[in-house]
């Protein structure tokens, strides 16, 4: 069933209660393989840092959320969209052409006239799609508040069949709002740049009355035969009891059966022995996967794999395997210094992922939120596995509100659901840095639960960086949350941050209380390219360079080390990086610089994940 769309006004303060998403729909599954209508380009943009939008008490037309025009003679309308500047969705606001905007946090309105859907068939839906915006977003169709959705790097959408006027233009109004707070996900400080606004692409995407919702397809192995275990989810009248059928051509596999009264159907496929050809990062075959019922047909490009932990061992396609990774965030590789931003378009996402692909990676982590579907899509083709992330950050977080806690599930569950069908996804990461606390532990204990109840088939992590025993010297894995962590992993900057330095890494020792793999999740130092000098003077590439070296030979090491994603690919920007010498806002730990020059650390990762006697 689907949420009706709601049209609560707001008032001021808003209640924690309304702050939180309300009015979304189900979110039409797979985007890129329906019909759709792209609502990028040009829109036009207002800066409202007293949030006057958002306000109820003043007369509406001098709140910018409609289309109010100044009528001759009449009352004064105090906005005008039409002399407003424009702006470019996708894409923040801090990097677009207005500098006074750079460290802009606030709330900003966008609006566009969308024309309805040409002749749509009897029945049809309407749904205004979000791949994602940052980080509160109120959404206005012709006046009326659609609802609020809350989170900066999750899809949502709202439904909007019938309230679109067939004839003339619909005015869309979106107020983002950038603001940091505690009580957000992630909180008020954390290590990358806010970049504002509608960073991601908005669609209008057109179903059937009943359509695909969702589905997910999963390879198992049973006594030695192979299971695609498969669940469809429909949506709308007629869902229950309908007959859906999956079919995989390559493989001549077709199975139907129909939904339950929920509109839910669960399928069993049998591929024949030996004709499943496996995905891996050494070949990632994708199949054409095509589902159908009566009213909608969905089709989509899916690889088979599976994954699992034995002792301290990951366990891909029953061998295993050395997690040979790279960190990323979602900003993109710029052609000057003022550039970057938080926008991929196709070629940007590819260009990240081409980049760890060279380094010799089959593995990148995804930090610290989910990133576009783009990133999973290419990793899907390209080869490489991923760890993938939500924002759960440091201690920036109430690990007791209730309010938090719901917000995060609901991240966790929309980042699954979008990218439960990608094989590259590998690891399910609840959180990064978190305290040790019996609330935090509580908190993410309910994060572990759901997503292992939502995808049985991934593996769960978590980025630790605490022991109540260690010391500088040496490394404990004993964190509580450990127990209910399929992979530990582990930052660690033993030679950055404190008194050590590289010199040291030899003589530090690891231990852990758990039988399970270990990822080394970040390790880094920052260095500014082109800055030069002795390996130990620090923010040189021969500091960077020798810090590698010195901790790579340690992972080697430790044989319960099954993988490594050391910080980071490409330096980024963080407002906590003061030095104006060598930072200047840039977390300076990339291994290439914001424009992507090579720094000497780059060749060292490079030899050690390309040298056949290295990794183990
Ligand atoms: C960390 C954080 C990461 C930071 C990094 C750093 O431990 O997980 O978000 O960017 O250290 O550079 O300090």
């Amino acid at each position: 069933a689907q949420d009706a769309p709601s049209s609560i006004f707001m008032s001021i303060p808003p209640t924690n209660d309304e702050l939180k998403t309300h009015g979304t729909a189900p979110l039409p599954h797979n985007l890129y393989a329906r019909e759709r209508i792209d609502l990028s380009g040009s829109w036009r943009f207002l800066v409202d840092p007293v949030e006057r939008g958002l306000r109820n008490q003043y007369p509406r037309y001098t709140i910018p959320r409609d289309e109010k025009q100044q009528p001759l003679g009449g009352l004064l309308v105090e906005y005008d969209w039409d002399s407003a500047p424009a702006i470019t969705v996708p894409g923040d606001w801090n990097t677009q052409s207005n500098p006074r905007l750079f460290w802009y946090e606030g709330l900003a309105w966008y609006r566009r006239h969308i024309a309805a859907p040409a002749q749509l068939a009897p029945g049809q839906r309407v749904f205004l799609y979000f791949e994602a915006a940052n980080y509160r977003s109120h959404i206005y169709l012709n006046g009326e508040k659609l609802g609020v959705h809350e989170g900066g790097f999750t899809p949502f959408a709202f439904e909007v069949t019938g309230r679109l006027k067939a004839i003339g233009a619909n005015s869309l109004v979106v107020g983002v709002d950038s603001k940091r707070q505690f009580g957000n996900v992630p909180g008020s400080d954390a290590d990358w740049f806010n970049y504002g606004g509608i960073t991601r692409p908005v669609w209008l995407v057109i179903t059937p009355g009943s359509f695909i919702q969702h589905y997910s397809l999963a390879l198992s192995e049973h006594a030695g035969r192979e299971i695609i275990t498969a669940t469809v989810r429909l949506d709308g009248a007629h869902s229950a009891d309908a007959a859906v059928t999956i079919r995989i051509p390559e493989l001549k596999l077709e199975t139907i059966v129909r939904t339950d009264a929920q509109g839910c159907a669960t399928f069993k496929l049998f591929p024949a022995p030996g004709a499943l050809a496996r995905w891996s990062p050494e070949s990632p075959k994708l199949y054409a996967v095509i589902i159908a019922t009566d009213t909608d047909r969905i089709e989509d490009r899916i690889g088979f794999r599976t994954i699992a932990v034995r002792g301290d061992d990951i366990i891909l396609n029953g061998r295993s395997i050395f997690l040979r990774g790279i960190s990323i965030h979602e900003e993109r590789i710029g052609i000057r210094e003022d550039d970057g931003g938080r926008k991929l378009d196709w070629n940007d996402a590819r260009r990240l992922l081409t980049e760890a692909k060279a380094l010799g990676c089959n593995f990148v982590r995804l930090a610290h939120y989910p990133h576009s579907e783009k990133m999973t899509r290419l990793a899907d083709e390209l080869g490489l596995l991923v760890w993938s992330e939500i924002p759960v950050y440091q201690e920036d977080i109430p690990y007791t509100d209730p309010h938090t806690l719901k917000l995060a599930r609901r991240m966790q569950s929309d980042n699954i659901a979008r990218d439960q069908n990608r094989a590259s996804v590998i690891i399910w990461s609840v959180a990064n840095e978190t305290p040790l606390t019996s609330a935090r532990l509580a908190f993410l204990r309910t994060l572990i639960a759901d997503a292992r109840a939502q995808d049985p088939s991934r593996l769960i992590s978590a980025a630790l960086n605490r022991s109540p025993n260690g010391s500088d010297r040496e490394i404990v894995i004993d964190d509580p949350l450990g127990e209910h962590l399929d992979v530990l992993a582990y930052n660690t900057y033993i030679g950055w941050y404190g008194a050590l330095s590289p010199a040291d890494i030899p003589s530090v020792t690891w231990r852990t209380i758990y039988h399970k793999p270990l990822l080394l999740s970040e390790f880094g130092t920052d260095a500014k390219c082109g800055t030069r000098g002795q390996k130990e003077s620090r923010w040189t590439e021969e500091y960077q360079a020798w810090f590698y070296e010195q901790t790579l030979a340690g992972a080697s090491r430790t044989p319960w080390i099954k993988g490594l994603s050391p910080w980071i690919l490409k330096d980024f920007r963080s407002p906590r990086r003061f030095r104006a010498d060598y930072q200047n806002y840039w977390n300076r730990k990339g291994l290439i610089s914001e424009t992507g020059e090579r720094k000497q650390a780059w060749q060292v990762l490079h030899d050690f994940y390309t040298n056949n006697d290295n990794p183990p």
